[in-house]
């Protein structure tokens, strides 16, 4: 299949996996770009080194295109992208913030730059700084989202900008593709389904959650605090509404955000921790190798498309 997407990038499907913290680590990150997707890693609140240990172990595994995910709230948002430049990186997405003023040097180095937006102003900023194309990420994905679904910001990205728009949130099969594609996206950003995947080394438990998740199950917290982070609810949902009302700061509130994901990706903590997670998680009901995931998206894409066409 050939898009924008995959011309830039020299990827055979337009499909992204995306950068999600604690998760995305090497061996979810290479098994997504051997089966011809876009592997990337998060580097989440992680330090350049980690990073680096992180893009040399993914060059062992696949000599496929790759992605590093900068996630801007981090204080080591400046030294991993020192790392990315010294360690020579074919792709880099940026989240939770406004990345122009690393752009330049990204492009000096040939690795090309797909911010993820959550607003038309913020998608013409980034076309006007160079930016190889953006990730239009509506509210139903899971971790720190924006306000405005998929649906209604898609197409609005679309027509303010000129660069190959990536679509991100809510899209777990080739249903959600062709959604996607119908709007004039030319490559998806695919998240929770890529968790339950053999190779994603979260916690079983992780994995176990997001299949028994329900429709209504993926909720938001913070949103008045302006650090929405959408997750599967437990207690610590619960928590976190109780401290939203008691008016803490943005600050506490994401010092205990990115402690919470750690315990549910690692120690498998589904009652405490933070389980990230999209809408999309209740259309989730079992764990597949990458490839199948990848094969699975693009042949319901094609059943799909035949079945309009009539
Ligand atoms: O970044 C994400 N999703 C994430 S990051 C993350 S780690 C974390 N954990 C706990 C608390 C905080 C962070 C978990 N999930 N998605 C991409 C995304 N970017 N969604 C929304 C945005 C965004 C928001 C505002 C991008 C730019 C932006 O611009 C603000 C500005 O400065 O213009």
């Amino acid at each position: 299949m050939k898009t924008a997407i995959t011309e830039l990038l020299n990827i055979k499907y337009p499909i992204f996996q995306g950068g999600m913290a604690w998760v995305s680590t090497y061996t979810l990150v290479s098994a997504v770009s051997e089966a011809g997707g876009l592997g990337i890693i998060a580097a989440g609140g992680a330090d350049g080194e980690y990073v680096r240990d992180q893009i040399r172990k993914v060059k062992e595994h696949t000599s496929k295109p790759f992605g590093v995910n900068v996630m801007l709230l981090s204080p080591y948002a400046g030294d991993v992208i020192r790392v990315i430049l010294e360690e020579g990186v074919p792709v880099v997405t940026t989240g939770a913030g406004n990345p122009s003023k690393y752009i330049k040097d990204l492009k000096a180095n040939g690795t090309k730059i797909l911010p993820v937006v959550p607003s038309v102003a913020l998608a013409r900023k980034m076309e006007r700084d160079g930016a190889d194309g953006v990730i239009a990420e509506g509210t139903e994905s899971g971790g720190h989202v924006g306000e405005i679904t998929t649906m209604a910001l898609l197409p609005q990205v679309i027509d303010a900008v000129n660069i190959p728009v990536v679509a991100a949130g809510g899209i777990a099969d080739g249903r959600g593709m062709l959604a996607a594609f119908s709007l004039g996206a030319e490559g998806i950003q695919v998240g929770t389904r890529f968790i339950c995947s053999t190779e994603c080394h979260v916690h079983e438990n992780y994995k176990l959650a997001i299949i028994n998740a329900g429709d209504r199950e993926a909720v938001v917290t913070g949103r008045h605090i302006g650090a929405p982070v959408r997750s599967l609810k437990n207690n610590l949902t619960r928590e976190f509404e109780k401290l939203e009302d008691r008016k803490v700061t943005r600050e506490e509130f994401e010092i205990v955000g990115l402690g919470a994901l750690r315990k549910a990706v690692i120690d498998g903590d589904m009652k405490n921790g933070s389980v990230m997670a999209g809408q999309i998680a209740g259309l989730i009901k079992d764990i597949k190798p990458c490839d199948q995931i990848i094969k699975d998206i693009m042949s319901e894409y094609q059943v799909n498309l035949d079945k309009l066409r009539g």
